[in-house]
């Protein structure tokens, strides 16, 4: 059978999920194991360049101006202070550094020229540069690109069918006409979603089918637990257990066994053990630093003691799949 497929079934995906869950880690690290380098792990960090004040509804959100959740709101950042943070990133050994805004959509005009610069400057750093900013035009994609940036993330979050109980001001669709016009551009696609909303098997599994139904897969695909930020509509959701994040991962890395799985937001509350069955189940990428965008993260020294513990490295910037399968085969 083909390695990489778009056309995995509901029955097949579910069947994979529920497997008992060391037949399903094992699994899933032998597939790991064929396509990546198992000591690898991409680091990358998160800068928040505008914050809060979003209007959109998604109920998970802290950044959303419908919800008072209390956090320290701001205008788009200044370059230097863009600039500052990516060094300081390439210093402790991050290679992609992500900048994320509360908008809706990017509009045209200074804010967008000043992100832009922003992207320029990373990029002149040697860092992978990846920004998350919402909706784009087809031109804006473009212009993007042309700056020199690698990666855009946009998240389904869910199933198309779950998908309206957490976000009713765009829909599925807009979210995937975004990602088309990333792709069309020439940018890698970094797209994933979120567990514990109150989401049932079957929509963790459609947001698969969603995902690994894109031709090519995402390049990354964003696995958060949910944070529950209190004044969020999911501030009092019901944490998930850790082998739900296990069975997630592992069933996500062989779905789309050639895509980087990165451990995102809510590492804060797994245990080390359970971090390291998730990367033993195919993870190979986290966010590092003690910030995410508005909600903590681990200590970057924790996660570095953490690697060197598990005996993980991180992984040089820009090195595509190919080389990838070339260094695991060497
Ligand atoms: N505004 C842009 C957008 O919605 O695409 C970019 C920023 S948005 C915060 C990026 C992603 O962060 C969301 O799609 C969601 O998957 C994730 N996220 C936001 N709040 C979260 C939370 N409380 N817990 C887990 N993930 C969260
Ligand atoms: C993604 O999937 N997770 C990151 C990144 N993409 C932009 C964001 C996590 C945000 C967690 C909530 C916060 O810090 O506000
Ligand atoms: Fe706004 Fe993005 Fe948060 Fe939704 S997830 S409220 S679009 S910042």
């Amino acid at each position: 059978m083909k390695d990489v497929r778009h056309n995995w079934t509901e029955k097949e995906i579910l069947d994979i999920y529920n497997m008992p869950v060391l037949e399903l880690v094992h699994e899933a690290a032998t597939t790991h194991r064929k396509f990546h380098n198992p000591s690898e792990v991409q680091v990358s960090s998160l800068l928040s360049i505008k914050t809060g004040s979003c209007s959109e509804d998604c109920a998970y959100c802290p950044q959303s101006a419908r919800y008072a959740t209390g956090i320290e709101r701001h205008s788009l950042l200044p370059l230097e202070k863009v600039i500052e943070s990516a060094k300081n990133a390439k210093k402790s050994g991050v290679t992609r550094f992500c900048m994320g805004a509360a908008w809706r959509e990017v509009k045209d005009g200074p804010d967008f020229e000043k992100v832009l610069e922003m992207v320029r400057a990373v990029n002149d750093l040697g860092m992978e540069v990846c920004c998350t900013l919402g909706m784009l035009t087809e031109d804006q994609a473009k212009k993007l690109k042309e700056a020199g940036l690698y990666a855009y993330n946009h998240n389904v979050d869910t199933s198309r069918e779950y998908y309206e109980k957490i976000i009713t001001t765009r829909t599925y669709d807009d979210r995937i006409n975004t990602l088309k016009k990333v792709r069309d551009a020439g940018i890698t696609v970094c797209c994933g979603g979120i567990i514990g909303m109150g989401e049932s098997i079957k929509d963790r599994v459609g947001m698969l089918i969603t995902l690994s139904s894109f031709n090519p897969h995402p390049e990354s695909v964003p696995i958060n637990l949910l944070i529950p930020v209190k004044g969020t509509p999911l501030g009092d959701s019901k944490p998930v257990s850790v082998w739900e994040m296990v069975r997630m991962v592992a069933t996500t890395r062989i779905v789309m066994p050639k895509s980087v799985v990165r451990l995102s937001a809510g590492r804060v509350n797994l245990s080390r053990e359970g971090q390291a069955l998730c990367f033993l189940a195919g993870a190979n990428s986290i966010f590092l630093g003690d910030k995410l965008l508005t909600q903590p993260n681990p200590e970057a020294n924790e996660d570095l003691e953490m690697f060197n513990i598990l005996g993980l490295k991180p992984r040089e910037a820009f090195k595509r799949i190919e080389e990838r399968l070339q260094s695991t085969i060497e």
